[in-house]
């Protein structure tokens, strides 16, 4: 049994994911079961655990990722606006121990979340 995290093994190919983005520092791809008509994941490379274990030598690569974002979201459409999530450890409803940024658009977005 592999102990590489479900993302890591998207990372490696080994299991299939909606490729949306990839360069050789991150990788962005469609939520297996989507909150939004819009619904992706963008994720680093770099097998950080989540926002709590960011190192202050990722401040270039998490700063990358936002602008990622920023052009997945605008290649997507999202031009009404859109949602940033990372949910971080066992409170903040992480399912995943590899940090992943939620990109959710293409509908209205309640706020406060649950
Ligand atoms: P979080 O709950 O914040 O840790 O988000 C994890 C997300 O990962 C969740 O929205 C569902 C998604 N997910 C889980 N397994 C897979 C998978 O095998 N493929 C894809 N594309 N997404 C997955």
């Amino acid at each position: 049994m592999s102990d590489k995290t479900l993302f890591q093994r998207i990372i490696d190919k080994e299991i299939p994911a909606d490729i949306v983005y990839e360069d050789d520092q991150c990788l962005a791809f469609r939520d297996i079961s989507p909150q939004a008509p819009t619904h992706v994941l963008v994720i680093p490379k770099k097998p950080i655990v989540s926002v709590a274990t960011i190192a202050d030598e990722d401040q270039a690569l998490i700063g990358h990722i936002y602008l990622v974002i920023r052009n997945i979201a605008n290649e997507l459409g999202l031009g009404n606006g859109y949602r940033v999530v990372a949910n971080c450890g066992a409170d903040g409803g992480q399912s995943v121990d590899h940090l992943h940024f939620h990109i959710l658009g293409g509908r209205q977005l309640k706020w406060p979340p649950g």
